[in-house]
């Protein structure tokens, strides 16, 4: 038995953290079948490593998100955790090494610091330049400890006597500024020396000031000033403590970066460059006062650079430009390494695609996602990286190169939220693993700080809808907690500051442009209970839930009122609905096949469901049997609205039976039947093509699946024909995009004002690769309970997934031998995990270690399936794979 050290919270880096009484994780390691924990011991010790206290022998099995065992922390405190376990026969481990976590500035007052603004006369009407920040100090002897504290109006990079401190990009970051702005803090006791040192920042405009939204967007959403806030505490070897924080006598100057914009890019005149040292042609800076916003440690991860990539091919286009393709669509930016002389411009240009050969730069709208660095003329050679913008690309135009360009000396640094990532995927087939590549690579590049969207155009908003279909694969691929719980906190704010009801905005944060109203609308709405839901599925956090409950109750009291109001079913003029069926016209994405009213009711009902679920966990039995009642009455007016006795629906549709059946809308077992079949036939008939928006994708597989039809869903999975999940794949993509024919199979583009070759939301059947085909799925939350119910077909010969839960790594996994399977699992200690065999027998439980179980006799329906055809359509392609 080996502990290994606790982790405070979702903390991956606990330094600055901002719970006064974090709770604590912690997973044994053991060979031993069955392993349970039978009690456990937490010591605390202070910051040099004394002992401070306990909790002596706790018989409990709890290891994740156990209560904190101490007083509340203070701002400031470094605490250490140890902790050791008994198993169930009592015998008690060793302890386990000590994990250390720092708080920050818990409270305001602990700010003696002033936000600053530059008085440099800049036109905040126009992108404005990146601004320097400075100030000098002398320390005063040897230091035994310093830590920066500090947050922006606008995004900052800090810097120490000239080096970067941290490894952070766009910090603070995207949250509500008016309700919630992070602060960082950062241990720079290396980064000061003896005598003179200068602290500063380069501070630019980012969500807070510079242009955001479509539609031309908007300007100074926030406000018009970027500003920065920033506390840098010393404390000497002999005790004493020394503060050098923002205020009236910091200086400020403009440098070499003339505008760095999200959307458009960044320009950098290598020429405008100054050192920190320098005295001359500084100027004056403004105090304002602290910010209402709450100033909260963040409970996520930053956005860091993630990883770097080489181009793969250099190509000349037909116009005759020098292309760099990268191989993999990516958000981020170039890094270059150039030589040459002073005031020549290099211009780096992004897209994502090539349409005819050359950048396709339609699919960008207004964004100009172009970088411009103008040379110094450095006789050794000059290297650039944006610092405060980023593009999502596969490929880059290069002008102005001076001489001839050596592909090496440009990389792309990949930027995002830097999560661990906690899950993986294969299979027999290729294909079905590249898609699962692209999922990943999806989500990473629309994991930036906000769940977004987008990155290539002027769109990276965070629709809420999106995520609430998406957070199920989000949180097996991706440690997302931290992240998204901070996100969660935006959306309740901004939701419940509403006067009009607690509707959750459509994006969050909130910078729809003016024209859009944040109208109602079933799943996006709905993300204030789903993605809570997802998170407390995966990582068992209860609290999130508590915290949550406000959110999720106002929207749910929404919905109510709103069946009420309709007569048993919600009745609006706008819904979202199966948003982008690839039926629906290019330029008309919500006119989909299924009714989006009959959409809005299903998933009404399924957020009532879950919230009677989530009220019961949370002991509001008030609450619970209301939602549940809610649910009721839905589902009733729902059979009574749009399905028929014999168990058709009124939109005969792919998503209207997914819904219907996933929802378990259907009162009897003949309407029950009858769906499923239908749904057989409806998808059949379509050849196999895809007929889902973002409300049926993530859910048809397992529709297909409860109607006893495994085999139609990877039939579905396995068609390459347009519209597929595979289409894309055969088109050379390498993320999800946003419509299923984004580019069309021409080649060309797809008309439609939004086509983002990177979106996660059509990737959300990676849930049903994870749960069903590999087989691992939960049985209750955080995975303490496994479910290992592999579902093999369509061909496949093996298949596997595996995921580092909070209790460690799970398993599930099969593989095919003419009528033999063998399915293996690892159910890790502490957890329990109940196996479905594909082979007809009852469930049974299984403990702790490393299983395999083997089928014989094991047959699946005839492969292929085939489709149903009308003798006189002309032939086409539905061979599939
Ligand atoms: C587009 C995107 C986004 C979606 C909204 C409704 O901007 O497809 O993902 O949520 O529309």
């Amino acid at each position: 038995m080996k502990v290994a050290a606790p982790v405070f919270e979702h903390h991956r880096e606990p330094l600055g953290i901002g719970e006064r009484r974090p709770r604590l994780s912690w997973r044994t390691g053991t060979d031993r079948p069955g392993w349970w924990q039978s009690a456990y011991e937490i010591e605390l010790v202070d910051g040099s490593g004394t002992l401070t206290g306990g909790t002596g022998r706790v018989a409990s099995d709890e290891s994740v998100l156990v209560p904190w065992p101490g007083p509340e922390l203070e701002s400031r405190i470094r605490v250490g955790a140890r902790v050791r376990v008994w198993d169930a026969e009592g015998r008690v481990s060793a302890w386990s090494p000590v994990a250390y976590a720092e708080t920050g500035l818990l409270g305001r007052a602990d700010w003696t610091a002033r936000p600053i603004a530059p008085d440099l006369g800049i036109d905040p009407g126009r992108p404005q330049p990146v601004v320097l920040l400075r100030r000098a100090f002398h320390t005063r002897g040897p230091i035994a400890s310093a830590r920066l504290y500090v947050t922006a109006l606008g995004v900052f990079q800090p810097e120490l006597n000239g080096r970067p401190v941290g490894e952070d990009m766009l910090a603070p970051g995207w949250s509500s500024y008016h309700h919630r702005l992070r602060c960082l803090t950062y241990d720079v006791t290396g980064l000061l020396r003896d005598g003179e040192n200068v602290l500063g920042a380069q501070l630019g405009e980012g969500w807070y000031s510079g242009r955001l939204g479509f539609h031309g967007g908007r300007r100074a959403v926030y406000g018009e000033r970027p500003a920065l806030l920033a506390q840098l505490e010393i404390v000497y070897a002999d005790g004493s403590r020394e503060t050098i924080a923002t205020d009236e006598r910091w200086q400020a100057a403009t440098g070499p970066v003339i505008r760095s914009e999200l959307y458009d890019g960044e320009e950098y005149d290598a020429r405008l460059e100054r050192t920190w040292h320098d005295t001359e042609g500084w100027g004056a800076v403004t105090e304002l006062p602290l910010p209402h916003t709450g100033l909260e440690s963040p409970p996520g991860p930053p956005v860091r650079r993630t990883g770097t990539l080489r181009p793969v091919e250099v190509l000349t286009t037909p116009a005759g430009r020098t292309v760099l393709d990268f191989g993999q669509n990516l958000v981020g930016r170039l890094r270059i390494r150039v030589k040459g002389a002073a005031g020549e411009t290099v211009t780096l240009r992004h897209a994502e695609v090539l349409e005819n050969g050359e950048l396709a730069l339609r699919p960008l709208r207004v964004a100009e996602a172009t970088d411009r660095y103008t040379l110094k003329g450095a006789p050794e050679g000059e290297r650039y990286e944006p610092l405060f913008t980023f593009h999502g690309f596969r490929y880059a135009q290069v002008d102005g190169w001076p001489g001839a360009l050596d592909p090496s000396d440009i990389e792309a640094v990949v930027l995002h939220t830097d999560m661990e990532r906690t899950g993986w995927f294969e299979c027999s087939e290729p294909l079905v693993d590249q898609l699962h590549a692209n999922v990943v690579w999806g989500m990473r590049g629309n994991f930036l700080d906000v769940p977004t969207d987008c990155l290539q155009r002027d769109e990276r908003l965070g629709w809420t809808g999106d995520i609430a279909v998406f957070s199920p694969a989000a949180t097996f691929l991706y440690d997302c907690s931290g992240m998204l719980s901070s996100w969660l906190r935006d959306l309740a704010a901004e939701q419940l500051a509403r006067t009009d009801g607690a509707i959750p905005p459509l994006v969050v944060p909130d910078a729809l442009p003016a024209g859009f109203p944040n109208a109602p609308t079933a799943i996006w709405g709905d993300s204030a209970v789903l993605v809570p839901w997802a998170l407390y599925q995966a990582y068992g956090d209860r609290e999130l839930l508590r915290t949550q409950w406000e959110s999720m109750s106002g929207w749910a009291d929404e919905l109510e009122r709103y069946v009420e109001q309709g007569g048993g079913l919600w009745r609006a003029d706008f819904q979202f609905g199966d948003w982008l069926d690839p039926a629906a016209p290019p330029e008309n994405p919500g006119a989909a096949r299924t009714d989006p009213d009959l959409v809005a009711n299903a998933y009404t009902a399924h957020t009532a469901a879950v919230m009677a679920q989530v009220a019961d966990l949370l002991d509001e039995p008030e609450h619970a049997r209301r939602y549940a009642q809610l649910a009721a009455r839905v589902r009733a007016a729902f059979a009574d609205e749009f399905v028929t006795p014999g168990g058709l629906l009124s939109s005969d549709a792919q998503t209207a039976y997914t819904l219907a059946l996933r929802f378990a809308l259907l009162p009897t077992a003949r309407q029950r039947e009858r769906a499923g079949e239908r749904l057989v036939e409806i998808v059949r008939r379509a050849g196999f093509r895809i007929g889902t928006g973002f409300a049926g994708t993530p859910l048809i597989c397992d529709a297909l699946t409860l109607a006893g039809a495994p085999e139609i869903a990877y039939r579905m999975l396995l068609e390459t024909g347009c519209p597929s999940w595979l289409y894309p794949v055969t088109m050379g993509a390498t993320t999800v995009w946003e419509r299923w024919d984004s580019m069309l199979p021409d080649g060309t583009m797809n008309p439609g004002e939004m086509t983002s070759f990177n979106h996660y939301a059509l990737g959300a059947v990676a849930d049903w690769l994870h749960r069903t085909v590999a087989g691992l799925g939960e049985a209750g939350p955080g995975r303490r309970k496994l479910r290992i119910a592999p579902v093999p077909g369509g061909g496949l010969t093996h298949a596997r997934a595996v995921h580092e839960s909070p209790y460690g790594r799970c398993e599930a996994g099969w593989e095919r031998d003419g009528d033999t399977l063998t399915v293996t699992a690892v159910v890790p200690p502490n957890t329990t995990a109940v196996v479905e065999l594909p082979d007809g027998k009852p469930a049974f439980e299984v403990g702790s270690g490393t299983h395999t179980f083997t089928v014989n006799g094991f047959t699946t329906p005839t492969w292929p399936p085939t489709p149903i055809r009308h003798p006189f359509a002309a032939p086409e392609d539905t061979s599939g794979r």
